[in-house]
């Protein structure tokens, strides 16, 4: 797939599109990320690109026509994808949401920078906005690299082949259970005997039950969603019934 990031501060992405998982998967070409600098395409005789808000009020507002070229400019000839505003009244960013974004052929990610961007690019030059949680930042970039990192570990391949994006917290809809390497035994604390015995069926129900446990401790509100089984609703009964028990 491939994504272009619209940005007034492309050397922002370096170090995250380059490292890791997202680096492999650039240098594998399952991934094809490139981060346009919107700064060049300003007519203006400085390359700005902001401007006073009208109607008054503090900071600088990122000007249309410079947003509108490079947004043109990135679409080519037969632009078939999405393009992303990031920004706080978004849509809310879900693994769901990372999915579905993760089928499509391209994506164009705009990141607006100051007070934000002329409604007038908004309104014509992005198909949605998307919002990576119920807070302000300085600007979409870190949103984009969150959003990017996120759409891209469920593109096949980008995950070792024995990893699958489903089996992280928030895929079956419950938190993660605890993980465990080595050492057996670490400056006293041991690591829990059913992982150490090789019994797969009672490592998953153990596994099972720990998930339950933590989405009940810390997200309780995750367990109306969570496709739950008759094993699952009797482990959460239990469960319940033994923190009733400790209070
Ligand atoms: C995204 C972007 C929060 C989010 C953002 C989020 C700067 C949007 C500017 C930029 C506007 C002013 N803040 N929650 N900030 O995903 O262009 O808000």
């Amino acid at each position: 797939m491939k994504i272009k990031i619209l940005t007034l501060f492309p050397a922002m992405f370096d170090g995250v599109l380059s490292a890791s998982i997202l680096g492999r998967a650039r240098e594998q070409g399952l991934l094809d990320v490139s981060v346009l600098d919107i700064r060049p395409f300003s007519d203006r005789k400085h390359k700005n690109t902001d401007d006073y808000p009208f109607g008054g009020g503090a900071g600088m507002v990122m000007t249309a026509q410079p947003i509108r070229d490079a947004v043109v400019a990135a679409m080519g000839d037969d632009f078939q994808g999405r393009r992303i505003y990031l920004g706080p009244r978004g849509s809310r960013l879900t693994s769901e949401k990372a999915r579905e974004l993760s089928r499509e052929r391209e994506l164009i990610l705009l990141c607006g920078h100051y007070e934000g961007v002329d409604q007038r690019a908004l309104d014509t030059c992005v198909d949605e906005e998307i919002s990576i949680g119920d807070y302000i930042l300085t600007g979409g970039e870190l949103a984009a690299m969150v959003l990017t990192d996120c759409v891209a570990r469920f593109i096949p391949g980008v995950l070792g082949s024995a990893e699958s994006p489903e089996e992280e917290s928030f895929s079956d809809g419950l938190l993660e259970y605890p993980q465990y390497t080595r050492p057996r035994e670490w400056e006293g604390l041991c690591v829990p005997d059913v992982l150490l015995n090789g019994d797969h069926a009672k490592i998953r129900a153990w596994r099972r039950r720990e998930s339950l446990k933590a989405t009940l401790r810390f997200r309780p509100d995750l367990l109306e969603g969570a496709p739950l089984d008759e094993r699952d609703l009797k482990m959460l009964k239990e469960l319940k019934e033994e923190c009733s028990c400790e209070s």
